[in-house]
């Protein structure tokens, strides 16, 4: 069996505001009120009115009129990153990032402390407090699933084992969006179902669930149960983001392509957020025809509409003919220096 820690810094951005200025650390604070006017964080004296990531700022306010705002500062929390993930290294060479805060360790072949994950995870997390001065938590468990759950349970700087035994009782009343891949669409989608946790999940047969979700159903089927078998994939850095959808029908007119846009920009727009501290290349777009023929354009513009909707129109203009998916995405900005810190998302 795998031994895998799931390590979480807690409130990661205000975390280390408050290192700078120690006096905020008993009030409010929100990290964001940048261009796009929403909130990338909160500590967790604002999170106890309401207050959370990717909220409008001006919503906070309402909430928290005491909020104090600070700008986002990135390199800072890249070099901070940084020496979290090198204190990772000292534990495990399988280290799989999945944003500047938080990462995967395989410690399965650690040979420190007899091989005891939970001492190796209670260690990392002492490590990260004594040469950051942040506070981490910490998920221990035997999959990928189970460890990042496990990370969540008890945070602000919190530890939590999950063993094996009885599992898929102890795991019944977690809710659906601690799956990964369960976004707000789909579990919204699962709410009109009336599903709203794993124990929920578990009453369907896997050919249900096939039915239900495709491919994902297969997945969703052992998730729920707490079986996961993905490997700790080792770092990488990610090139590019991307939402596809494919149509229940196809699409053949270009107004309703640009409506599908539409709502495609707004999923993208979504998951760019978490992106702020990179820098865009390139925009593009990706058709499948209704021949499964795949075309993509690009161009080095900003990420806007006006932007996406001239790229639309310059390739609809060469192919009309109906399509079944659209695509739509961006390509960073890859520094190529070795010294960099390298995740996959
Ligand atoms: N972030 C962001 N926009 C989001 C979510 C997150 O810019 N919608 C940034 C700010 C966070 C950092 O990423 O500080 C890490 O995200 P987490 O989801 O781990 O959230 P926090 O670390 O802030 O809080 P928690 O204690 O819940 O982990
Ligand atoms: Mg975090
Ligand atoms: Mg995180």
């Amino acid at each position: 069996m795998k031994k895998i820690i799931h390590v979480d810094m807690d409130y990661f951005y205000a975390q280390v505001e408050e290192l700078d200025r120690p006096e905020l650390k008993n009030l409010p604070v929100g990290i964001g009120g940048g261009k796009r006017g929403v909130l990338c964080t909160a500590n967790y004296v604002a999170r106890k009115y309401g207050v959370k990531s990717a909220m409008p700022s001006f919503m906070a306010k309402e909430l928290c009129p005491d909020l104090i705002f600070i700008r986002p500062n990135f390199s800072k929390y890249k070099e901070k990153s940084q020496q979290v993930f090198e204190i990772f290294s000292r534990y495990s060479n399988k280290i799989q990032g999945l944003s500047l805060d938080e990462a995967y360790l395989d410690v399965t072949d650690c040979k420190l402390y007899n091989n005891d994950a939970q001492k190796i995870a209670k260690t990392i997390k002492a490590d990260i407090l004594s040469e950051t001065g942040l506070t981490a938590s910490a998920g221990v468990s035997y999959n990928k699933l189970l460890a990042k759950i496990g990370s969540d349970l008890f945070k602000p700087n919190g530890l939590a084992i999950l063993r094996p035994e009885g599992i898929e009782q102890k795991i019944t009343h977690f809710p659906i969006e601690k799956i990964n891949g369960i976004g707000k669409v789909t579990a919204a989608r699962m709410h009109q179902r009336g599903l709203y946790t794993f124990g929920d999940l578990q009453k369907f047969s896997k050919l249900d669930l096939i039915n239900m979700y495709g491919d994902y159903g297969n997945t969703l089927f052992h998730y729920c149960r707490g079986i996961d078998h993905r490997e700790v994939k080792g770092s990488r850095i990610r090139k590019s983001l991307s939402v596809e959808n494919t149509f229940f029908e196809n699409v053949g007119n270009f107004q309703d392509l640009h409506g599908k846009m539409l709502e495609t920009f707004d999923e993208l727009s979504e998951r760019l957020r978490k992106h702020e501290d990179k820098i865009i290349k390139n925009i593009f777009i990706k058709l499948k025809y209704h021949d499964f023929q795949s075309t993509t354009i690009e161009s080095q513009l900003d990420v806007g509409l006006d932007q996406y909707s001239d790229l639309l129109k310059t390739r609809w203009n060469q192919r009309q003919e109906p399509v079944r998916l659209l695509g739509m995405g961006v390509k960073f900005h890859v520094r190529e220096n070795k010294g960099q810190l390298e995740f996959e998302l």
